[in-house]
C-alpha cells in the first residue's frame, strides 16, 4: 500500500511539472485528488487495512495529497506569469528570449575627435570653445590675413553678411581666447568647420582641432617634441615625423608636419601619391601682427599654433578613401566602428 502511494505521487508530480496549460493542470487535480480520484480511493480502503497500519498509511496519504496540492497550486501560478490573460496563445513560447536592444555608439569622427583632444589634455593643454557663426573679424582681420587674400573668396566661406560667417577654422577660438586671458595660454580648439567646397576629400563641414601655446620664450622645439610626440600617440610609436618650410598669414616661421606613410610605410603607393609620406599637420609661430591684435606683447611673449583635420586622421586611421561615407548615414559603414 505504501508503494503504491509513492508511485502516484512520483506520477502526479511528473504529470504536474510537464503540464503546459491551466487545463491540463484541472484535469490531473481531478485525476489525483477528485472525488473519483486515485488517492481518495486508496483513503477509502484504509479500513481494509490491518488496525496498526491505518494510520500510518492514513498519514502518509494525507501528506502526499498536501504535496500534490501544493505543486498544482505552484505550477498554476507559474502558468498564470507565463500566459497574459486566461488563455495560453497558441504557437507562442514564453521562454524564448526577448528581442535584443540595438546598442548604438559614437560616430567615428567623434571618437578620433576625443582621441586627438585626449593626447593633448595628457600635455597639459585644455579645451576651449567658440561660436560657429563668426565675425570677420575673429576668422580672418585678427589671424593677419588680408581683405584680397584667397581664403577669403566667396568661393570658399560661407558669409552670412559682410561681417558675419560660418566660421572656416577654429582659430577664432583661439583669437578670443587671447583676448579674454593673459598668458600662460596652452589650449586646444576643437569643432565643426565650414567650407564651400565638396569632393571625395572635402565635404562642407568638416572638423578640426587647432592647438595654441603661448608663454615667455616658446620656441620652434617645444612645437617640434609636441607635434612629433602627437603624432606618435595616433599613429604608431615609431612612426617617422617630419617638418617641411611652408607660409600661413598667422605664422612665421610656418610649418607642414608630414608622417611616414601608414599605407606603404614609406615605400610610396597611391594614398601617398609615391611620396611615402603624408601631410597632417600644419603649424608655425605666431605671427607677431596676431599678438598685437590681441594686446599680446610679442617682445615680451612667444607662442607656436597648429591646425589639423580629424577627417583626414580619421581616413588615414580606419584606411578610408572617401571622406563623404561619413556623413551619408548608411549604418552598414558606420556599424563598422
Ligand atoms: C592647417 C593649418 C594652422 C594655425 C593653424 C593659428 C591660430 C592662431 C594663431 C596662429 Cl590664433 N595660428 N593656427 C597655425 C598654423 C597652421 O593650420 O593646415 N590646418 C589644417
Amino acid at each position: 500500500m505504501e508503494n503504491q502511494l509513492r508511485d502516484i505521487e512520483k506520477e502526479a508530480m511528473e504529470a504536474i511539472e510537464k503540464a503546459s496549460d491551466p487545463k491540463s493542470l484541472e484535469g490531473l487535480k481531478i485525476k489525483f485528488l477528485g472525488r473519483k480520484g486515485r488517492l481518495t480511493s486508496i483513503l477509502k480502503s484504509l479500513g481494509g487495512l490491518p488496525k496498526e497500519q491505518r494510520p500510518i498509511v492514513g498519514k502518509l496519504s494525507n501528506e502526499i495529497k498536501a504535496r500534490i496540492e501544493k505543486a498544482i497550486g505552484e505550477r498554476m501560478e507559474a502558468l498564470k506569469g507565463l500566459a497574459s490573460g486566461p488563455e495560453l496563445i497558441k504557437g507562442f513560447d514564453p521562454s524564448l528570449p526577448g528581442r535584443r536592444l540595438h546598442l548604438g555608439h559614437l560616430h567615428p569622427i567623434t571618437k578620433i575627435l576625443n582621441e586627438v583632444c585626449h593626447v593633448f589634455e595628457k600635455m597639459g593643454f585644455s579645451v576651449a570653445q567658440g561660436p560657429e557663426i563668426e565675425l570677420d573679424f575673429y576668422n580672418f582681420e585678427a589671424l593677419n590675413i588680408p581683405p584680397d587674400h584667397p581664403a577669403r573668396d566667396m568661393q570658399d566661406t560661407f558669409y552670412v553678411d559682410d561681417k558675419v560667417l560660418l566660421r572656416t577654422h577654429t582659430s577664432p577660438i583661439q583669437i578670443r581666447t587671447m583676448e579674454k586671458m593673459a598668458p600662460p595660454i596652452r589650449i586646444i580648439a576643437p569643432g565643426k568647420v565650414y567650407r564651400c567646397d565638396s569632393d571625395v576629400t572635402h565635404t562642407p563641414m568638416f572638423h578640426q582641432v587647432e592647438g595654441l601655446m603661448v608663454d615667455k620664450e616658446v620656441s620652434f622645439s617645444h612645437l617640434k617634441g609636441i607635434l612629433t610626440h602627437f603624432a606618435q600617440e595616433i599613429f604608431d610609436r615609431d612612426t617617422a615625423v617630419r617638418f617641411r618650410p611652408s607660409f600661413f598669414p598667422f605664422t612665421e616661421p610656418s610649418a607642414e608636419i608630414d608622417i611616414q606613410c601608414v599605407m606603404c610605410r614609406g615605400k610610396g603607393c597611391r594614398v601617398c601619391s609615391q611620396t611615402g609620406w603624408i601631410e597632417v599637420l600644419g603649424a608655425g609661430l605666431v605671427h607677431p601682427a596676431v599678438f598685437r591684435y590681441v594686446d599680446i606683447d610679442p617682445q615680451q611673449y612667444s607662442g607656436f599654433a597648429f591646425g589639423l583635420g580629424i577627417e583626414r586622421i580619421a581616413m588615414l586611421r580606419y584606411g578610408i578613401d572617401d571622406i563623404r561615407l561619413f556623413y551619408d548615414n548608411d549604418l552598414r559603414f558606420l556599424k563598422q566602428f
